[in-house]
């Protein structure tokens, strides 16, 4: 029905980038005069449906040769859907960050931080009020798989919004500190080696009880630079590569434990390598300082 369809009267503004590979599409675009950004991409075809896309399916034949054939099958809607992400209103960083674009690769020493990403970061962020909702149970409690209320090494363990959770194929989930003033691994020191180890233990015990997958199939990092500047862990099935998860801004946790137990002082004082979009406000900061 019309009425609670969101994207009833989108405009389409421009395609931000697409691939047919991937079968996604990020959009702008505008809904009732705000600004947003829709993503949509075709979910996996799962083991446990075949039999049901065989029995119920329509086929219909496009050709056939020799002993080849090729179809146009239409699956029953159910087994067809496109998951949907809204960002409504999206700001310019919002449509920006899923613009395909050519990236640079910065050298961010520890002194750089502080004069200019810091800077920067304390009046250019995402807001991080979606993080706080999880955190106070006001939107995404009935997702929550695991949670550690201690307010210095408790953490909320839940469904990233990229996995649908309907295959294990693309587990992903992200694990939520409840402290609020720790923006990246910068700001990490020996003082938070019990937070990660809880976070990387309880987690991981967490995803075999629920999913039955052992930590040896698990990727579990942190992303620096984040989009979102307040501490979080990913979990990620190993053999699955998350769009966005370049090497360059994974951080292995198993890392950084061991880094700050040889230095406590580790993530403030290293040169942190990253990516950043061509047209990332932070990128021109790299350069109107001379470090690019
Ligand atoms: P990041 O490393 O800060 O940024 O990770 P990235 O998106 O550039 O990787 C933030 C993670 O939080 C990403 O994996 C997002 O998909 C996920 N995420 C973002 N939002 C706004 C939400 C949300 O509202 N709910 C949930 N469950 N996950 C989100």
């Amino acid at each position: 029905a019309e009425s609670d369809n969101v994207l009833f009267g989108f405009k389409t503004c421009s395609v931000l980038s697409d691939s047919s590979r991937e079968k996604n599409i990020f959009i702008h675009g505008k809904l009732a005069d705000q600004d947003a950004v829709v993503i949509m991409e075709k979910t996996p075809i799962r083991e446990d449906v075949l039999a049901e896309i065989f029995s119920d399916s329509s086929l219909k034949l496009e050709m056939r040769n020799d002993i080849y054939s090729t179809y146009r099958l239409q699956a029953p809607s159910h087994l067809n859907e496109i998951k949907t992400t809204v960002v409504c209103p999206a700001t310019e960083k919002h449509v920006k960050k899923y613009q395909r674009q050519e990236s640079f690769l910065v050298e961010e020493t520890g002194k750089d931080y502080q004069s200019i990403t810091l800077p920067y970061i304390q009046e250019q962020c995402f807001s991080v009020q979606w993080v706080y909702n999880i955190l106070e149970k006001k939107a995404e409690a009935e997702r929550i798989i695991y949670e550690d209320q201690d307010p210095k090494v408790g953490f909320v363990l839940l469904p990233d919004f990229k996995w649908d959770q309907k295959q294990i194929d693309d587990l992903y989930l992200i694990a939520i500190v409840h402290q609020r003033d720790i923006r990246s691994v910068r700001d990490l020191t020996s003082e938070h080696i019990a937070l990660l180890q809880n976070i990387f233990q309880k987690g991981k015990d967490a995803i075999l009880q629920r999913y039955n997958l052992p930590a040896s199939q698990l990727r579990v990092y942190l992303h620096y630079q984040p989009s979102y500047y307040h501490l979080h862990v990913h979990f990620t099935k190993l053999s699955y590569q998350a769009p966005g998860c370049g090497v360059e801004r994974a951080h292995l946790l198993a890392d950084v434990i061991q880094n700050l137990q040889s230095d406590s002082d580790y993530y403030k004082n290293r040169t942190l390598y990253f990516p950043l979009r061509k047209d990332d406000g932070l990128l021109s900061k790299f350069k109107e300082a001379g470090r690019l």
